[in-house]
């Protein structure tokens, strides 16, 4: 009896895994990979039941002979354990970010005389629609909402970019690359102040008012499904800080960072060459307990952001502040600097951690960009946002293609360095 392999990562079962599951039957024993929610989470889309559910949808089948885990998106290990005769999965594999594990299942394969079988994907309407029902579950508030949580429990680091508008929403919720341990891709987006207000060409100084900040959510949520973490600088008055956390809550959004600055704000990456005032440790706790009486669920978070060591107040201002606010009720500690060495974050984040295991550690490594996640994480460090890099590329870009087209009176000239028209009314997928 041969052995037959096949891997799901699913939420629904539809006509496409029956036909596969059908395909593998005629070829022996089938074992079934259920891939994990680590591992669907670097690739895939976010599973929306649970994982002990993923299984049992396909024991009930009563088709699998065996089921097993998959803990990686590459099925190298998995085939080392299970050996099969034959992988079976949809042909869809075989290009896209995709055929890097197809490549990876045929090396694996070869080493032994298994052999790939390809099975033409279903197309059909239904399968459309299951799949688009699916996406606009996640993207609902009560699902986007609690992910932020659920992905700092289960990776290493959560990866946030920063987005500013829907197309920007798009690049973070579809890049996906492959790395030397398999595809990766965006974990959450980072709704930034300065480049929300960049955007907007305006400066970062609280001038874009919350209703204009929360239009620009709403653009990114329409199109995307991943957890949103909002840039809240000051959180402003206590009173209407309220208001904020309840309206974001609403929305779906996963968190609200606030900084411990009063008055006038202006950006960080200015430190003390402007002038900008820290606020008191009492009233800043006064702040986030305010947030924290006023949000309903038990999802939504607030994180307090430290501003000590850009206003160079000390490392023992800097743990000071962030003992009171945990104390007060922050759900999240975000430590920042502008030196371009990363030893006081690290020196900062190793004396929290001795003192506090579990609060989340957010960072921003936009002047010590040498490090790298996995030092971060090592570190104790839960979530790392890259806060301003897309915004930094694309304003360089498209300045350079208003001067060549000025300097060529045509649009020949910069031709080469732009998206294909053909691409550019693709990129947007329709209903
Ligand atoms: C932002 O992105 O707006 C931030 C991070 O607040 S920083 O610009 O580094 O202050
Ligand atoms: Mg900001």
């Amino acid at each position: 009896m041969k052995t037959v392999y096949t891997c799901f990562c699913t939420d629904v079962i539809h006509e496409g895994h029956l036909n596969i599951l059908s395909e593998a039957k005629k070829y022996g024993r089938v074992v079934v990979g259920i891939l994990s929610d680590s591992a669907m989470i670097r690739f895939n889309r976010f599973p929306t039941i649970d994982f002990e559910k993923r299984i049992s949808i396909v024991e009930e089948l009563g088709i699998a002979d065996e089921i097993v885990i998959q803990d990686d998106i590459m099925y190298d290990k998995i085939i080392e354990k299970v050996r099969p005769d034959y992988v079976v999965h949809g042909d869809n594999w075989k290009s896209g970010p995709m055929k890097a594990i197809r490549d990876n299942t045929e090396k694996i394969l070869s080493e032994y005389g298994g052999e790939i079988i390809d099975i033409p994907y279903t197309y059909s309407e239904n399968v459309r629609r299951i799949d688009l029902r699916i996406r606009e579950k996640l993207a609902m508030p009560e699902y986007r909402r609690k992910r932020l949580k659920q992905l700092i429990d289960m990776c290493p680091i959560v990866k946030t970019l920063e987005v500013h508008s829907g197309l920007t929403g798009l690049i973070a919720e579809k890049t996906i690359v492959q790395t030397d341990s398999g595809l990766d891709q965006f974990d959450a987006m980072w709704i930034s102040s300065l480049c929300d207000s960049t955007a907007k060409g305006k400066p970062d100084i609280e001038l874009v008012d919350m209703t204009s900040r929360f239009r620009t959510i709403d653009d990114v949520m329409e199109v995307t499904t991943k957890p949103i973490i909002f840039d809240g600088d000051t959180g402003g008055l206590i009173e209407h800080f309220v208001y904020t956390v309840r309206t974001l809550e609403r929305m779906g959004v996963s968190a609200i960072i606030i900084e411990d600055k009063t008055g006038l704000k202006k950006n960080s990456l200015f430190g003390t060459e402007v002038e900008q005032s820290q606020d008191s440790i009492e009233h800043f706790c006064e702040k986030i307990r305010a947030g924290k009486q006023t949000q309903l669920t038990d999802d939504f978070m607030i994180i307090a952001r430290i501003e000590s060591l850009i206003l160079e107040q000390g490392m023992d201002d800097a743990l000071e502040r962030a003992f009171a606010y945990v104390g007060a009720g922050a759900d999240g500690i975000m430590i920042h600097s502008r030196k371009k060495s990363p030893a006081e974050i690290l020196e900062f984040c190793d004396k929290f951690r001795d003192k506090n295991k579990t609060t989340p550690i957010v960072v921003v490594p936009t002047s010590f960009n040498e490090i790298t996640e996995t030092e971060l994480a090592q570190h104790g460090v839960n979530v790392v946002i890259y806060a301003n890099q897309l915004t930094r590329s694309a304003f360089p870009a498209m300045e350079e293609t208003a001067k060549e087209i000025l300097r060529h009176h045509r649009a020949k000239e910069v031709d080469d360095r732009l998206m294909p028209i053909k691409n550019i009314i693709t990129l947007i997928d329709e209903l």
